[in-house]
């Protein structure tokens, strides 16, 4: 350390190889930030599930097609008259429940026959023939140990545990309302991204910015910044690797940490300031140091007045929340939950924490070169497990970035609102109400989108 300089550490994370190429089951991986353990064998491969695609939103129900039932007092014979009034023809009839099911003229429309049946008197009920969907379920990879998006219980892993269905932040819900705008761009401000990875590289907006080695090629010589930046937005529903959580959103790389895992306190600035003057709607920083600096909350204090989210790790000591997260008018800190909506013990308290999302086990990928460098083999599959609350607060930036997607005039301040209130307070039990573990609570992405969906329309 210099004594002009302040120093900036990785966020300490853990990181297990996701699957690998072999068929065997070994024992994980562990890197304690910039320092890899290694690894005795390869990982299981998973095959792909045959899964549902997404389907694109459509009608609302069958066209063409009404729901009737008739007041028991009606008998049979009156029963086929007044549908023969109606002009309706019968098509099928549910047993037990008495339900028919009609064909409407073409000369109607289903919204008018439904109001016109539902004024008859011998009409217990009508309405149309509603259609109901399988929410957006992505067909990449990995997507079925993705608890965090969508928790059912499963295995996380082949070796991992299970946790508790439901407790997940609502993704696939949430992406029928959104799955993100191509022009909100999520700058990930870290060691770099993996430009060429196979579920990153559609995803990314450009080379981005190096002030490290001050060049204009952001690319990761460490790791951590690629698995964040999948995490908040990796290529979604191309059978490959696992989705994100603003599928359609871009990444912008900044790379302001080295390959050891350090950074300088000036260049996370400069990182900000270019990532703000480049494009970026929400920025992550997965990064913090203990050191308060007026530097770094200028920093982010232009991010926030320029309409840019700025979502930050809380920290993962278990003691204090690092900077910048504790930035409490101008960032949104983000602490970690597991797979039973539960704070580990390791994610930092404080009165700044204004959410929470999952940082246990997560999915992500890792660059392509990782697990060679790391104790694996070049054939090992680019993704891992990785723990920390450097892995919660890209969920926040995606939903921050889905948000800004739907209402681009929205500022800092009403997205981060947005992503507090709608919150699910999980530990409610324990600590009511807002509190220094988790903030407002596990964030909910279907209940904060649904509304912004309504209020854009
Ligand atoms: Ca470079
Ligand atoms: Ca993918
Ligand atoms: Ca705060
Ligand atoms: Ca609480």
């Amino acid at each position: 350390m210099t004594a002009h300089k302040k120093r900036f550490g990785l966020l300490a994370i853990t990181v297990i190889a996701l699957f690998a190429a072999g068929l065997v089951p070994g024992e994980q991986r562990s890197l304690k930030g910039e320092s890899p353990g290694r690894s005795t064998s390869p990982r299981t491969v998973r095959s792909v599930d045959d899964r549902l695609g997404v389907q694109a939103r459509a009608e609302r129900y069958a066209p063409g097609q009404v729901m009737v039932k008739f007041k028991p007092s009606l008998g049979e014979p009156m029963l086929e008259a007044t549908s023969r009034a109606y002009g309706l023809e019968k098509i099928d009839k549910i047993p037990v429940l008495e339900i028919y099911k009609y064909r409407v003229p073409e000369s109607l429309t289903v919204e008018d026959m439904v109001e016109a049946l539902r004024q008859n008197p011998d009409v217990e009920y009508a309405e149309p023939n509603y259609i109901a969907r399988v929410a957006a379920t992505p067909n990449d990879t990995y997507f079925k140990v993705q608890y965090a998006l969508s928790n059912t219980g499963q295995k996380i892993g082949s070796t991992g545990p299970s946790g508790t269905s439901g407790d997940d932040i609502k993704a696939t819900s949430a992406w029928d309302e959104t799955k993100g705008s191509a022009e909100v761009t999520i700058a990930i401000v870290d060691t770099g991204v993996d430009l060429v990875h196979p579920d990153l590289k559609a995803k990314i907006k450009s080379a981005g910015r190096d002030f490290v080695n001050n060049d204009n090629d952001a690319t990761d010589d460490n790791g951590h910044g690629t698995m964040v930046a999948g995490i908040a937005a990796a290529d979604t529903n191309n059978n490959t690797g696992i989705a994100g959580v603003a599928w359609n959103c871009k990444i912008l790389p900044v790379k302001v940490i080295a390959a050891d895992g350090d950074g300088f306190y000036d260049d996370i600035v400069s990182g900000v300031r270019w990532a703000v003057d480049n494009g970026a709607s929400v920025i992550n920083m997965s990064i913090g140091g203990e050191e308060a600096a007026d530097t770094l909350r200028d920093a982010v204090k232009y991010a926030h007045d320029k309409k840019v989210v700025v979502c930050a790790a809380a920290g993962n000591n278990g003691t204090a929340v690092v900077y910048p997260a504790a930035y409490d008018a101008f960032v949104l800190a983000v602490a970690a939950t597991d797979y039973n909506d539960a704070r580990p013990s390791w994610s930092n308290p404080g009165p700044q924490v204004d959410v929470a999302a999952p940082g246990t086990r997560i999915a992500c990928p890792v660059p392509t070169w990782f697990w060679a460098a790391n104790g694996g083999s070049s054939s090992d599959e680019p993704y891992a497990f990785a723990d920390g609350t450097s892995m919660a607060t890209p969920h926040a930036a995606g939903l921050a970035a889905l948000i800004k997607g739907l209402k681009p005039s929205l500022n800092a301040d009403s997205v981060m609102d947005v992503i507090r209130y709608s919150a699910d307070d999980v530990n409610s039990g324990s600590k009511r109400g807002k509190d220094d573990d988790i903030g407002y609570g596990r964030i909910n992405m279907t209940k904060a989108l649904v509304p912004i969906k309504i209020t854009a329309r």
